[in-house]
């Protein structure tokens, strides 16, 4: 029997125990895939930011780890404690970090196989491989791989077609998914859980989105992984309804408490006519009581889908249960917006907002509050139009900076302000990297730099003012917008903002 152990992302070595954790999607994929078609392999997957991984009993024979920009130091201080302890296993690594990095990967860390994209076949291939005793992996596309101290790459493989796609939702275990437990962990993060919002199961169907916005990584995944290129290759696959369909009952008969479905693709509507019929099957599969009335879903969209005509679906939408759209509109400066590739307008983002709202259906907005190309003026339009969109119930999920993220058009120019950190992963071994771009503008570069630095402080005075133990995205906003106001002087800004968030915070004990 083979023994595998995949590690998700490791969120912080001291502060994961605040966070809303969701399991990993990606590494259940290639689990229950892979245990499907290969006999006599276990595959048991570690979130180190729910499960102690000191506390490991077994004996494992691969360990992967799934690497994120972000989280790539505690990620690292991970692979150093499994290497110690299990000094003969062989080390795989994928994921989107390394997927972008390629043979650089090397440098972080002693792994033996770095796996370039969708990992199901890759992995299954290199599983087999292993099993069969052998330790050369040339025949494997999409791989590196190391021999001592040289480096190999096989050549670039070919993504998922849409029926390896459909053969892996089918092979899907969602019994085996230990949700409850992350469930009774983010209820543990309020004195009052809402369970609308905890008992919630998060879902991709399709592959990627292919609109190429300049700060996102995910957009290029696919095309990068399997040609070294950014431009022009990769298919976009959605899963047909009926698959669709099928994995939500899944769920739905599985797991009886869930209470929202959450569709995690960056765009849900990209074939809108396959949304609609989703639509229209769920509707139809609530009046027959087959689903939950009161089961509710939320997805992502971007901001323009619903300016025009295409608002005619949000009345189907809300009567299958919709009951949140999460937009990526990231500025409401026409300038940033423009700069920032986003194809979308002001005014059109407003109104898809205000289609929404009247659809009786919650928009949730993700805004970047300091792109590098930003000025005094739309930093204060954007923040502005926030605080006017909260007023309407809209909630808002901010995040400073950019991310600095391999993959994103933003990680390749050179003119970007970015502050290299050194992290430290033993005692002999650091290393570094920059985790955000700044903006440009001198001040605003100041600005940016105060509230990073100080944030701890403004969270912790926040929690304490409102009794609150776990700070959600759109309570992040709040304090994240008073203390842009505060940097800017703008007191009155500031003192309405407080005033409008009282009653929002009582939400979230
Ligand atoms: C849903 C989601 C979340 C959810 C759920 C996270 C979870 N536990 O899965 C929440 C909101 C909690 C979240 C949190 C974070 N996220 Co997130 N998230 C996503 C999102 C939208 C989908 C992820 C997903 O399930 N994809 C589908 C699965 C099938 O793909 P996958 O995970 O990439 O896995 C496949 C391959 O990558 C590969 N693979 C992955 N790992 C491994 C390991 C091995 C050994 C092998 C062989 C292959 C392999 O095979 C898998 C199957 O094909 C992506 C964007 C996107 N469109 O992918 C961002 C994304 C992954 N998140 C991102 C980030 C930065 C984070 C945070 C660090 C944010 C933060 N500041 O805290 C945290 C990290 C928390 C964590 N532990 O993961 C970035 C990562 C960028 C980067 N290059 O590092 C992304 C790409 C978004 C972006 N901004 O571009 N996230």
């Amino acid at each position: 029997m083979l023994r595998v152990l995949l590690i998700g992302p490791f969120k912080g070595r001291d502060n994961s125990g605040d966070s809303f954790l969701a399991p990993s999607f990606g590494l259940y994929r290639m689990k229950f895939y892979i245990e499907k078609k290969l006999k006599r392999i276990r595959i048991d997957i570690l979130d180190p930011n729910i499960d102690n991984y000191k506390e490991i009993k077994e004996m494992y024979d691969v360990i992967g780890f799934s690497l994120l920009h972000l989280t790539l130091e505690n990620d690292l201080l991970l692979f150093n404690y499994f290497k110690l302890r299990f000094p003969d296993a062989i080390f795989i690594a994928g994921g989107p970090e390394v997927s972008f990095l390629g043979k650089k990967s090397f440098e972080y860390a002693l792994f033996d196989i770095i796996v370039l994209g969708e990992g199901e076949k890759t992995l299954l291939k290199i599983l087999e491989a292993i099993v069969e005793g052998k330790r050369e992996f040339s025949s494997i596309r999409s791989i590196y791989w190391r021999d001592k101290d040289k480096i190999f790459f096989s050549g670039y493989g070919k993504q998922l077609t849409l029926r390896d796609f459909k053969e892996i939702y089918e092979a899907y275990g969602v019994v085996d998914v230990p949700y409850n437990r992350y469930w009774r962990h983010n209820a543990s993060l309020y004195n009052d859980p809402d369970l609308t919002e905890i008992r919630a199961i998060r879902v991709l169907f399709s592959n990627f989105c292919p609109l190429r916005c300049k700060f996102c990584s995910s957009t290029n995944f696919i095309s990068y992984s399997y040609s070294g290129k950014f431009r022009g290759q990769g298919h976009f696959y959605i899963l047909p309804v009926e698959d669709i369909i099928h994995f939500i009952l899944n769920i739905t008969d599985t797991w009886s408490e869930v209470e929202t479905i959450i569709f995690d693709d960056d765009n849900l509507f990209l074939d809108f006519k396959c949304f609609e019929e989703l639509c229209l099957r769920i509707i139809a599969l609530k009046e027959k009581g087959r689903l939950e009335k009161d089961l509710s879903f939320i997805c992502q969209g971007r901001p323009d889908d619903f300016s025009g005509p295409k608002k005619e679906i949000l009345g189907l939408m809300k009567k299958a249960g919709f009951r949140m759209i999460m937009y990526g509109v990231e500025s409401f400066s026409n300038r940033v917006l423009a700069y920032l590739k986003k194809g979308v307008t002001r005014q059109q983002i407003i109104r898809s907002i205000d289609v929404t709202i009247e659809a009786g259906i919650t928009p949730l907005i993700y805004i970047i509050l300091l792109p590098p190309c930003i000025s005094k003026e739309d930093l204060i339009e954007t923040a502005d139009l926030c605080v006017k969109q909260m007023l309407k119930n809209v909630e808002i999920s901010t995040t400073l900076l950019v991310m600095d993220i391999p993959g994103s058009e933003f990680y390749y120019d050179d003119s970007l302000k970015r502050i290299t950190k050194e992290y430290s992963i033993s005692n002999s071994i650091s290393i570094k990297k920059s985790d955000y771009i700044w903006p440009s503008n001198a001040s605003l570069f100041k600005l940016g730099k105060n509230i990073y630095e100080n944030y701890p402080v403004y969270e912790k005075r926040f929690k304490q003012k409102y009794g609150i133990k776990h700070v959600p995205s759109r309570i992040y906003s709040y304090i994240v917008l008073d203390a842009v106001y505060k940097e800017l002087g703008l007191e009155n800004k500031r003192k309405y903002l407080r005033k409008i968030s009282e009653d929002v915070v009582k939400n979230y004990r």
